[in-house]
């Protein structure tokens, strides 16, 4: 792997790394103006806890390039995925391993390729990993391309970049990898492998290029727009909500997202939660329910970056966010904290923010139920961009923050993992 070569050209092309897609609003539009009304008390704006929380922070690595998941072992080291295409092993000492060997040829733009890394739900038995990637499309080189390489290339017709599901076995020696197997060919942003066998993959309405596309969130046929659960396979799970239901694919699970990000099961229910992104306003928290429709583009608490209406925020047959922030919050990650470490923490739920607008920070949800009945921002002072968050074996809470390199804001930081442990 070039992994010098890389680190060059992402200087050079981080800055355009945040798109419209995810931008801030554009010119003079207020994102604060006419906010919607919740459905119920407390969606939305839930109070800090009375306690606020106590811990200490240590810095772990840092130097890290766009990093975009992190992944605790059971050995209790961890895994450092970062986007361009890079896996390290971070040990809790802060020891930090040259890139594991084996994984495939991938293409990047901006850092974005490699976007997570989960283990099996059975790891320890059968030491699979799956991923998502961008591949070199047809007769294209790997490596780390610049945003005006890429329009280029798709002005001459070429296409780009090949999407890629896969599954590999992380080695013993923790060295690298083998037995790569593409499961399927479409990227994810986040996935779950749960205790039933099923993989769960969270897909946004956005085509290949990263252009938004609203009309997939309810196309049944489309796997864009959606939650979607798979045999570790690949294919289509057992007993999927629109199995054998015409024009609806066998692999849909929850339907109607814009973007959404992270899952995770509910310790307790077992149940599977998630987060999506909105466009201006509308961040949501989900309870996802097999066969749901959760409203993406017709019914949103969001508008779009003009400030105009995109939809209502409620209607028949569309299933509401748990909780939403307006406006957005930039949201990524999530994680169920269920340590003995941080008491109070128990679960809790846990996501990174990282609006250039209304703040980059590490957030705590605490809930009653399915209700969200506080919200706690932890990290504010630190400024920086939350994009994963992951509990070690030690019971600490670990946090991913994103590097940047913006000239013009003249943000310019290392990606780190932080640890987190009560004072
Ligand atoms: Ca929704």
């Amino acid at each position: 792997m070039h992994t010098t070569r890389w680190g060059r050209i992402l200087a050079l092309c981080a800055s355009m790394f945040t798109s419209a897609a995810w931008g801030a609003a554009a010119g003079n539009v207020d994102p604060l103006a006419d906010p919607p009304t919740p459905a119920f008390a407390g969606q939305t704006q839930a109070p800090a806890p009375a306690q606020r929380s106590r811990f200490d922070v240590e810095v772990l690595v840092s130097g890290l390039e766009t990093p975009r998941s992190l992944v605790a072992l059971p050995s209790g080291e961890f895994l450092v995925v970062e986007g361009a295409g890079r896996v390290r092993v971070l040990r809790p000492s802060g020891e930090f391993s040259e890139p594991l060997t084996g994984l495939p040829p991938m293409l990047s733009v901006g850092g974005r390729s490699l976007h997570d890394l989960v283990l099996d739900a059975n790891f320890t038995q059968t030491r699979r990993v799956y991923f998502t990637y961008l591949a070199p499309g047809p007769g294209q080189q790997p490596g780390a391309y610049t945003a005006d390489q890429r329009n280029a290339a798709l002005e001459r017709g070429e296409e780009f970049q090949t999407e890629k599901l896969a599954s590999a076995v992380l080695r013993e020696d923790l060295s690298g990898f083998e037995q790569v197997t593409t499961l399927r060919d479409f990227w994810g942003r986040r996935l779950l492998s749960a205790p039933d066998g099923s993989l769960y993959v969270s897909m946004m309405a956005f085509d290949y290029t990263f252009t938004e596309r609203r009309d997939l969130a309810q196309q049944g046929e489309s796997l864009r727009g959606k939650v979607l659960r798979l045999k570790s396979d690949g294919t289509p799970a057992d007993g999927n909500p629109f199995a054998g239901t015409p024009n609806m694919a066998p692999e849909l699970f929850t339907i109607g997202h814009r973007d959404p990000d992270g899952l995770a099961l509910h310790p307790q229910t077992g149940e599977l939660w998630g987060i999506e992104h909105g466009p201006m306003g509308g961040d949501e928290v989900n309870l996802l329910r097999a066969g749901y429709n959760y409203g993406w583009p017709n019914v949103t608490y969001g508008k779009n970056y003009d400030g105009t209406v995109i939809g209502p925020s409620a209607a028949d047959g569309v299933e509401q966010p748990r909780y939403y922030w307006y406006p957005s919050i930039a949201i990524s990650g999530l994680w169920f904290y269920t340590g003995d470490l941080f008491p109070e923490w128990k679960g809790n739920l846990f996501l990174g923010a990282m609006s250039p607008t209304q703040g980059k920070f590490l957030v705590r949800l605490v809930l009653e139920g399915d209700k969200v009945v506080n919200e706690e921002r932890l990290l504010v002072e630190r400024d920086r961009r939350v994009r994963a968050v992951t509990q070690g074996v030690d019971g600490a809470l670990y946090v991913l923050t994103d590097s940047e390199n913006n000239a013009a804001s003249g943000r310019q930081f290392p990606g780190e993992v932080l640890r987190l442990t009560p004072r």
